[in-house]
């Protein structure tokens, strides 16, 4: 859950990066749903200062360092003019670390990319497309670095029958009383079969990339100047991963015409030609590397996200919603809906998205 922040506790993390509160404007800042951010402004620069969450984080330090290697991989390539986007690396802190323990939580400030922006939702078809090649160049460019560098930071964060496994465990607690307000919503997780079983049957056969695991569209900066993309941001999830999983965070919140949280799901649709568009570009932006295998992964990998993070919302409303940030009381579970909505949705175009690989 989001926490205020002193003023107290804001004067000691400045001080760990010699700024001081009276030339500092602090403000909140984004929309992510685990970490709380803010702006830091001083007359002459801007800053993201960071606040961890510790109980999704549980080793921040190994966080603060897997981070911390992705960004030296990422500024090497830039040297070799092999990346063309922008590095966010973490400040070091007057006692020459990467992030500031106070009263036992962790933060990090990083430079503001200036003259950058992110949205909430895609524009157009264009747009789409530039943002699945920011992704695939950010994986490609990865690829030749050593990936036992990168921890895996949270433990099956996207292995399905974990996630199953942890509604499961909600349901049979029923810690809040929720499971009768959530019927529905758990039935219809639990008439999946066929998919998740298929999940499974693809997931045996496929590699590990460093992948992002996060590619929500508001985890990329556009420039203010072109209009381009500029940066891959929130690297706290990039560990082994496949393919398919940050294609589908991509179509998740990119194809659907309400956003994660909309309850009007009656009235969501999905956009084809923004689908379209990610296909293209993210199987075009990684050329030779991907496979024809995790090609066909793709098609599954659009369903299993809105499916998976639905499970995880329903999971956390039923547990009295202690990992998300919320605003309300259902808020967990009008997400869930939404997103096994926008699953519903992407079902019936499988086909579909079948042949936009495929081109
Ligand atoms: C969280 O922090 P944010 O908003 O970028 C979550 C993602 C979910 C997403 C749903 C570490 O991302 O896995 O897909 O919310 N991050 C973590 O909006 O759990
Ligand atoms: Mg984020």
């Amino acid at each position: 859950m989001e926490q205020t922040l002193s003023t107290r506790e804001l004067v000691e993390v400045l001080s760990h990066y010699e700024l001081d509160i009276n030339d500092c404007k602090v403000e909140p800042l984004g929309n992510g749903l685990i970490n709380t951010t803010y702006q830091v402004r001083t007359p002459d620069k801007k800053y993201v200062l960071q606040k961890i969450n510790n109980q999704v984080f549980t080793e921040p330090l190994l966080l603060i360092n897997n981070t911390q290697y992705v960004n030296r991989c990422l500024i090497d390539a830039i040297e070799k003019q092999q990346y063309q986007l922008t590095a966010t690396p973490q400040i070091t802190t007057k006692h020459g670390v990467k992030y500031a323990l106070v009263n036992g939580s962790f933060w990090r400030l990083i430079n503001f990319v200036t003259n950058s922006y992110t949205i909430e939702q895609v524009e157009s078809p264009q747009q789409a497309a530039m943002a699945a090649e920011a992704f695939a160049h950010f994986t490609a460019t990865l690829s030749v670095y050593d990936a036992t560098q990168v921890d895996e930071i949270i433990p099956d964060f996207h292995h399905l029958p974990f996630r199953l496994q942890q509604l499961q465990k909600a349901i049979d607690a029923d810690m809040i009383g929720r499971v009768k307000h959530a019927k529905s919503l758990i039935e219809f997780c639990q008439s999946q079969h066929k998919f998740i079983s298929e999940i499974a049957d693809i997931s045996s056969k496929l590699p590990l990339h460093i992948t992002h695991n996060d590619t929500k569209i508001n985890n990329l900066l556009f420039s203010k100047d072109t209009d381009k993309p500029i940066a891959v941001i929130d690297l706290d999830t990039c560990m082994p991963g496949f393919l398919m999983n940050d294609f589908g965070d991509m179509v998740r919140t990119c194809v659907s015409s309400l956003a994660e949280d909309d309850p009007n799901i009656e009235h969501m649709e999905i956009d084809l030609d923004v689908l379209e568009a990610l296909s293209t570009a993210y199987v075009g932006g990684l050329a030779n590397k991907i496979t024809d295998i995790e090609k066909e992964s793709l098609v599954l990998g659009a369903r299993l996200l809105p499916f998976m993070v639905g499970v995880r919302f329903l999971t956390d409303y039923l547990d009295g919603d202690n990992y998300f940030h919320v605003a309300h009381n259902s808020h967990n579970k009008d997400r869930a809906a939404n997103q096994f909505q926008l699953y519903r949705l992407l079902t019936q175009v499988q086909p579909t998205i079948s042949g936009f690989i495929k081109q």
